[in-house]
């Protein structure tokens, strides 16, 4: 049998909080994935965040349920394991569904001699216990961490932790795809192989999505297998097909004209179609004027004819270097950012909660200057 690992699917309705009209993108992800498991006859394995919160609407529950009776259907098994997002007793998939199966503390073997085990999201110090009882016919776990080796910024999972007959690592909840050997103390080189989100659920996120097919060499024509793993593994990333994101930089008045006369020529879209209606992502300066207006009436009315617009200002100099108070809702965006990097207890993080809960940025700006032992420069 072959297997579909995929990710961090964050089911829901509209995809931006700030673009309502933006719409159907989780939802066009879930059903690409029923298409590839009935295309290559495989079983999936979902790594946690299936849905974006514990408490998702009816019609989240319904195209969840919907993706996995189609692969059901066809005798294919789903797995599960819960993330930091969706993590609810009893599991959600496991009620709409009781065909699948939750993969918590569970060993399952898609080939003989190779038994895949899951560990639903969880503290460090519970995840570490945890790990020490993987049985040793385990030879892959699935997990949802931030894995240290990777984000060593607020990571609670280090690979050192696996014990050394587990081989491969298949994680979710880092957004980003990484099929990569690790070196580890203790044990052979561990493979980590995280699929990354099935669509752009944060502007930071990278833009091309896919999910891995996992196959045993055994199964595969010579040609194919000829990138097996010791484990005799082969991992094959099948992109899919998700809506355009176009990246675009405004340094000066001519970029703008640029970009202003690029829009105008743009057919008109339909803003629901997840497919073909664009995302127009501008790093603007904001010494450059009317970036925003310009930009919004060249894609027409109200911004949502020809394509979205995600306006990112870049005015970290300006906010930390300036004598005058900072724009509140530019400082907002770059505490947004930086909050995002620090970890809850940190002065980092106080800060970026002072900021965020300010009306004024000048006094919180002060006090942590005094409490950090900076002078007004
Ligand atoms: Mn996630």
């Amino acid at each position: 049998m072959n297997l579909i690992f995929t990710a961090d699917l964050h089911i829901k309705p509209r995809t931006w909080g700030s673009i309502p009209s933006l719409s159907g993108d989780a939802y066009h992800s879930l059903r690409q994935i029923a298409d590839l498991c009935l295309a290559h006859q495989a079983a999936l394995v979902i790594g946690g965040d299936i849905f974006d919160t514990p408490r998702p609407s009816a019609a989240d529950a319904e195209q969840f349920g919907l993706m996995v009776d189609r692969i059901a259907s066809e005798g294919l098994p789903v797995g599960v394991i819960q993330g930091n997002h969706d993590f609810a007793d009893p599991p959600w998939p496991t009620v709409l569904n009781p065909q699948l199966t939750h993969l918590e503390k569970k060993l399952t073997y898609p080939w003989t001699n190779f038994g895949i085990y899951g560990l639903d999201a969880r503290n460090p110090a519970d995840l570490e216990n945890a790990l020490s009882f993987v049985p040793k016919e385990a030879k892959a776990v699935i997990l949802h961490q931030l894995c240290k080796e990777v984000f060593p910024l607020g990571w609670n999972f280090s690979l050192e932790w696996v014990p050394p007959h587990v081989t491969h690592v298949w994680i979710g909840d880092y957004h980003e795809r990484i099929d990569q050997m690790f070196e580890r103390t203790d044990g052979p080189p561990v493979r980590l192989l995280s699929p990354g989100s099935t669509h752009v659920t944060n502007i930071r996120d990278p833009w091309e999505k896919s999910v891995f097919l996992i196959q045993r060499s055994a199964d595969l024509p010579l040609d194919d297998s000829a990138n097996s793993d010791a484990d005799g593994i082969v991992v094959t990333p099948i992109p899919l097909r998700t809506r355009p994101y176009h990246a675009c930089v405004v340094n000066e008045e001519a970029d703008l004209d640029r970009l202003v006369e690029r829009f105008q020529e743009l057919p008109v879209g339909d803003p629901s179609d997840p497919l073909r209606f664009p995302v127009f992502v501008v790093d603007y300066r904001t010494d450059v004027p009317y970036v925003e207006s310009r930009l919004q009436a060249a894609l027409g009315d109200a911004g949502s004819r020809k394509g979205y617009l995600w306006l990112r200002p870049t005015v970290i100099k300006a906010v930390i270097g300036s004598e005058e108070e900072a724009p509140i809702e530019e400082t907002a965006d770059v505490a947004d950012c930086l909050a995002e990097f620090a970890s809850p207890g940190t002065e980092l993080h106080s800060l970026c909660a002072d900021l965020l809960n300010a009306e004024q940025t000048a006094p919180v700006f002060e006090r942590w200057r005094k409490s950090v032992g900076i002078e007004n420069v």
